[in-house]
C-alpha cells in the first residue's frame, strides 16, 4: 500500500456544477481507488502560468491505495473525464473543469513519457504546497530528500513571504459540500461520506 497525494484544481463548471461540488463529487470517486486518509482545506487560488481566466479552486487528498503509479494515473484521467474536462482543445495551463495531478506517491520516483512523480513543478507551486503542507507537512520529495514543509518555507523566502504571512494567491475558504481533516477525513454530505465508506456519525 501506497499513499499517493493527489492535488485538485478546477476553475470551470463541469457536469457535477460548481468547481467545489466538481471537488467534492471528485474526492467521492476517487475514494473508489482506495482509503482517502486524509483531505485538505479547500482553497481559492490566482491562477498560475495563464492569467486570463478565473481563480482556481485547489485542494490536495491523501489516498491509501494499491494501485501502482501507471494504473493510478489513468484511473484519475478516467475521473477528469468523467467530470468534463477536454483536453483536445485546451490552452496550457487554461481553465480546466477538473485537474487531478499525482503529487507525490510514496517514496517512489517516476519519470516516464506522460507519467512524472513527484510532480515537476510541486516545487515551484503554492497552489499545491499550502494544501499539501496543510495534511502531510512530513512527507517527504524523495529527489531532493526535503519535506513537504521545507519546500514551502523555501518557496516563501523565494518570494520574501514570512511563514505567517497571507497574500490573496492562496486563501483557505469555507464550503458546505467540503471537509477537511485528517485520517478520518472526507469530503461532500452525509450522504457522500457514507457511501465513501466514511461513518457520517463518527467524524
Ligand atoms: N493548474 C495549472 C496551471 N495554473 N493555477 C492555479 N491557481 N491552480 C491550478 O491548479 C493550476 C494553475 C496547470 O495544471
Ligand atoms: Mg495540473
Ligand atoms: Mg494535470
Amino acid at each position: 500500500m501506497t499513499v499517493a497525494y493527489i492535488g485538485l484544481g478546477a476553475n470551470l463548471p463541469s457536469p457535477a456544477g460548481s468547481p467545489e461540488a466538481t471537488l467534492a463529487a471528485a474526492v467521492k470517486r476517487m475514494s473508489e481507488l482506495g482509503q482517502v486518509i486524509a483531505c485538505s482545506s479547500l482553497y481559492s487560488t490566482a491562477p498560475v502560468g495563464y492569467a486570463e481566466q478565473p481563480r482556481f479552486l485547489n485542494a490536495v487528498v491523501g489516498v491509501e491505495t494499491h494501485l501502482g503509479p501507471r494504473e493510478l494515473l489513468l484511473a484519475l484521467l478516467g475521473i477528469e473525464r468523467e467530470f468534463g474536462r477536454d483536453r483536445a482543445s485546451a490552452i496550457v495551463n487554461g481553465p480546466r473543469t477538473l485537474d487531478l495531478d499525482i503529487l507525490l506517491c510514496g517514496d517512489l520516483m517516476v519519470s516516464e513519457s506522460g507519467l512524472e512523480i513527484p510532480h515537476p513543478r510541486l516545487a515551484e507551486r503554492e497552489f499545491a504546497l499550502v494544501p499539501l503542507n496543510e495534511i502531510a507537512p512530513d512527507a517527504r520529495d524523495p529527489r531532493s530528500g526535503a519535506s513537504v514543509k521545507q519546500l514551502l518555507e523555501k518557496l516563501r523566502t523565494g518570494l520574501s513571504l514570512n511563514s505567517n504571512q497571507t497574500t490573496d494567491e492562496v486563501v483557505a475558504i469555507e464550503s458546505d459540500c467540503w471537509r477537511a481533516g485528517g485520517s478520518r477525513a472526507h469530503a461532500g454530505s452525509d450522504n457522500a461520506r457514507a457511501s465513501a465508506g466514511v461513518d457520517p456519525n463518527h467524524s
